[in-house]
């Protein structure tokens, strides 16, 4: 890849960790990674929310063939386009498009979970024992929210509506306001994150090869960062009764670019 690009990402970040996979994966040079710290809410600062509306990480920024400046503000096209850009091996072709972007919309649309499950807890066990790093990194983002209302007033209105969503979520941590909903909300993702993992098992026993589809695609670069999350709020749970999910994911594990990516 000759020309520069710039990916703006978060390293704990679940979909952030999605194009650094595939750049590790393809070893893609030329890409600037800019910083978007999450837990003081820069993805909500006047100059990101210009490039990302929808206050989110990934977005990558590049020059297309006419020469304009393009924007990219979901895993999804960002993955697809740093591919493209990057040349062979292309882990996204005609042949393996269809079946790649059914799964990895279903992936993102009805098993959009990691984050949820993060923040929530399980039980009144998980939340104390949590509370001492969800409490600070909302704190960082209430920070956040008051400096940027200063700054920037036209956005008044998204700001207050996050900050009273993270104040309400601090106090749940904190034993000042009711936890209940928060249980609720991890017990619906979980039910997502089975059925989601399910259908995966059952992909994976009919795969001609090592990998979703056959040949490791970018399928995988998705479903890789899906399941480190998953690891990281569930552990074994996730594999329990899903023999291929496991050896898929001790497969992965293993490939270089796992480690170069969360280390
Ligand atoms: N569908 C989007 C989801 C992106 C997303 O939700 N990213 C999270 C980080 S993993 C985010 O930026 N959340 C905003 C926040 O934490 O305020 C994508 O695939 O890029």
């Amino acid at each position: 890849m000759t020309q520069q690009v710039k990916l703006y990402t978060f390293p704990p970040s679940l979909y952030g960790s999605i194009p650094r996979l595939l750049i590790a994966e393809k070893n893609i040079k030329n890409v600037e990674n800019v910083t978007i710290d999450l837990s003081k809410a820069e993805n909500f600062s006047p100059e990101y929310l210009k490039i990302n509306p929808k206050h989110t990480v990934p977005s990558l920024e590049f020059t297309d063939e006419t020469g304009k400046k393009v924007i990219e503000d979901n895993s999804i096209q960002v993955c697809k386009e740093l591919d493209k850009i990057s040349g062979t091996p292309q882990l996204y072709t005609d042949k393996n498009a269809n079946e790649i972007d059914t799964y990895v919309k279903d992936m993102h649309d009805n098993a959009d979970v990691g984050n949820t499950l993060f923040f929530t807890s399980r039980d009144p066990a998980e939340l104390t024992r949590k509370k001492g790093l969800i409490v600070p990194f909302i704190q960082g983002r209430i920070q956040g929210f008051e400096t940027y209302s200063k700054q920037a007033p036209e956005h008044k209105s998204l700001y207050d509506a996050f900050l009273n969503m993270s104040k309400h979520m601090a106090a749940q941590y904190q034993g000042e306001a009711d936890a209940k909903p928060l249980f609720d909300m991890n017990a619906q993702n979980w039910t997502k994150a089975v059925a989601f993992l399910d259908k995966t098992e059952s992909i994976l026993l009919k795969s001609q090869g090592d990998y979703i589809f056959g040949d490791y695609s970018l399928a995988d670069v998705h479903l890789t960062a899906w399941l480190y999350r998953q690891e990281l709020v569930r552990g074994e749970e996730n594999f329990q009764g899903r023999p291929a999910v496991k050896a898929y994911y001790e497969r992965v594990k293993a490939r270089p670019s796992f480690k170069e990516t969360w280390g």
